[in-house]
């Protein structure tokens, strides 16, 4: 399952790669012809990022918003490009060391603010949502059968920074399970305020879901390190975002660490609500926008029209 979903989403990436490759050449005149304006002046910005926002995987609730985004801002010609984080970051590093237009789906906590100066687009009409939480979320009867990891998946909760040091990591070189594990040996604190006081069981196999963005690559290995310390035999899938959360209602997966909440993920939400239980918020203050390079001469969502 996984191999087949890479493979997809690589296809899906080459496929509008080469699209937008293909319209390169005559841009100006498309796009003039198309708007309706009378000159290159008015639409500079939008010319100067080929209009294109660079997306992330087809997916992601923060590519359904950008093309939500479109609408609401009438971004006309504009096209969300989608692919993955990894190939989101590539391209906004590649931007950046010529520092040229780009504008991405980004959020935070997210390496990209640490490595990089970039901003946020205001969002006047409200289309990313406002501050989100990243919610734990368990199948159905999990509480029944293994309480000893409901409670320490309830009791799982940490901050942007926590989860900043093992993205930075991770973006620095390190594998996903060496960056976690560092993270846990460094912070047995955190990790006995999740587990002191719970059973040890023998070996029990549990499941959980994720994406590879890498906010939840972060958050996911890190809770499978907690999760064996109790004596749990861990297995961690990546899947895309809708079969994360069908995985977890259906009782294919028995949790995952990465429900992004309320907006973000709302319509999973709204769709599965009634068939997993919301262990709450395992992080507070997440966000996801439109996000450009300091360098660029814009503010606002409403520029990207000039
Ligand atoms: N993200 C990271 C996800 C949630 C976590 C913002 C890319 C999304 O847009 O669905």
């Amino acid at each position: 399952m996984n191999k087949t979903w890479k493979r997809t989403g690589l296809a899906l990436g080459l496929s509008a790669a080469l699209v937008l490759a293909a319209c390169g050449t005559d841009d100006d005149t498309a796009n003039n012809d198309t708007n309706g304006d009378d000159g290159e002046s008015s639409t500079a910005v939008a010319e100067s990022l080929d209009y294109t926002i660079t997306g992330i995987d087809a997916g992601a609730g923060v590519v359904a918003a950008a093309q939500d985004a479109l609408d609401v801002y009438d971004l006309e010609g504009y096209e969300v490009q989608m692919s993955s984080s990894a190939a989101m970051t590539s391209a906004l590093g590649t931007a950046i060391d010529n520092e040229e237009p780009i504008v991405v789906t980004g959020w935070n906590p997210h390496w990209k603010f640490a490595e990089y100066d970039l901003k946020y687009l205001e969002d006047p009409e409200g289309v990313f949502g406002a501050a989100e939480d990243i919610h734990t979320i368990t199948r159905l009867g999990l509480a029944d059968e293994m309480p000893e990891a409901v409670e320490v998946l309830g009791n799982f909760f940490w901050t942007e920074d926590d989860m900043g040091v093992i993205m930075n990591d991770i973006n620095n070189g390190a594998d996903p399970e060496a960056a976690a594990q560092e993270w846990f040996d460094n912070n047995q604190d955190k990790v006995a305020e999740w587990t002191d006081g719970v059973n040890h069981v023998d070996g029990d196999a549990i499941s959980l879901a994720f994406v590879a963005w890498d906010s939840e690559i972060a958050s996911t290995h890190l809770m499978e390190l907690v999760l064996e310390s109790v004596g749990y035999n861990v297995e961690i899938s990546v899947l895309e975002n809708s079969f994360m959360w069908e995985a977890v209602a259906s009782g294919e997966a028995d949790a995952m660490v990465a429900a992004w909440l309320p907006a973000t993920h709302g319509s999973q939400w709204d769709l599965y609500q009634d068939q997993v239980d919301d262990l709450g918020p395992n992080l507070e203050g997440a966000k996801i926008g439109l996000v450009v390079p300091t360098y660029m001469d814009i503010d606002s969502i409403e520029d990207l029209n000039n």
